[in-house]
């Protein structure tokens, strides 16, 4: 009998940031790293797997077009879903599948589409093939950030020691409801496919830059820990701080890279010299933006301050670049 599962994973915005691999294949961080998840109502994958003794092959549609079924990350998930099955089961699940995904927001433009995707990927086979337990350490093989779109809230992966990657999952730190007036605005810059992949572009990070060491020894371990502190204590100033240097590590590490992974572009920049000055003008921090490796930036803020800051930045920055600048609000509808 053929069974069908359809469910939706929502997009993760890391606030210490994960950048560099020490086993590309089971894909374990150099670095722990923490998100915020966001609400499934707005950016998110659709996933649809259907298991059926009537097919003969594994296939997968992306965006409605059908892929090649010969991705290793997408080999990996299904392989680590079916194994799990078995053992649970019993019995061998090699029925075949049939995935379709979509995203509802720009693929591949530095707006964690992958993360979303293999959550999603990962989350709807678990639930079709009856497979139960911690599903982050497989949905980290399809994509390092994806295992932390599986919970939501304040989500922490932990690098882990062991080198078969099974204490590198990730735990959910504070539950969604913890900070419920913190809200998340997605200025789109551009939405076109980023020039280095987020993949790529990290490999040559930890070939060439020795900034990426001090990070991953020296900085990154302490700032995680004061972030937990500011998240706790709901110390949103701290939790700003915290969150812009890592953003700037990050890119630091990325100019350091040889030849430079270069992310941001000059609105990025804007929107950098653009909160500093409000954040300025109010006396303390009330706004925090952050760039993943594309030029768009997310900002984060609390729901009282959303009226005058989306005001602002409607002002300051016109939706007009490269005639396709949008912003979001999550979850808040006036800000769309
Ligand atoms: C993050 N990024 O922590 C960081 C910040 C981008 C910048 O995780 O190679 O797509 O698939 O593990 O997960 C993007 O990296 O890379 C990412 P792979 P992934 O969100």
């Amino acid at each position: 009998m053929a069974s069908i599962v359809t469910c939706i994973a929502p997009v993760n915005i890391a606030v210490i940031k994960y950048w560099g691999k020490r086993d590309e294949k089971l894909i374990l961080p150099l670095n722990d790293s923490l998100s915020a998840t966001l609400s499934t109502e707005q950016m998110h994958a659709k996933t649809t797997v259907m298991i059926s003794p009537n097919f003969t092959k594994d296939r997968i549609w992306l965006n409605g077009k059908e892929e090649s079924f010969e991705n290793p990350r997408l080999v990996a998930c299904l392989r680590e879903i079916r194994k799990r099955a078995t053992s649970k089961n019993g019995k061998n699940c090699e029925l075949k599948v049939h995935i379709c995904s979509e995203n509802n927001f720009p693929t591949a433009a530095g707006l964690a589409s992958s993360a979303a995707g293999y959550a999603c990927l990962v989350y709807t086979l678990g639930k079709a093939f009856g497979v139960e337990g911690d599903l982050t350490s497989i949905a980290r093989q399809g994509s390092g950030s994806a295992c932390r779109s599986l919970m939501g809230g304040f989500v922490r992966w932990m690098k882990g020691t062991q080198n078969d990657g099974s204490d590198s999952i990730a735990e959910q730190v504070f539950h969604e409801n913890h900070w419920a007036d913190m809200r998340v605005l997605i200025l789109v810059v551009s939405d076109s496919r980023k020039k280095v992949s987020s993949t790529s572009g990290m490999q040559l990070s930890v070939k060439t830059s020795d900034l990426l060491k001090h990070r991953v020894q020296n900085v990154v371990p302490q700032r995680t820990k004061e972030m937990i502190q500011a998240l706790e204590s709901k110390c949103f100033h701290t939790f700003a701080e915290l969150t812009m240097r890592d953003s700037s590590s990050f890119h630091a590490v990325c100019l350091d890279t040889y030849p430079p992974a270069v992310y941001m572009n000059d609105v990025s920049h804007s929107i950098v010299d653009f909160v500093h000055r409000y954040n300025k003008l109010k006396g303390s921090n009330k706004v925090a933006y952050t760039f993943d490796a594309g030029p768009n930036a997310c900002l984060f803020l609390l729901e009282e301050d959303v009226p005058e800051v989306v005001g602002l930045i409607k002002a300051v920055f016109p939706p007009h670049v490269e005639g396709k600048t949008f912003m979001r609000g999550l979850p808040v509808e006036n800000a769309v």
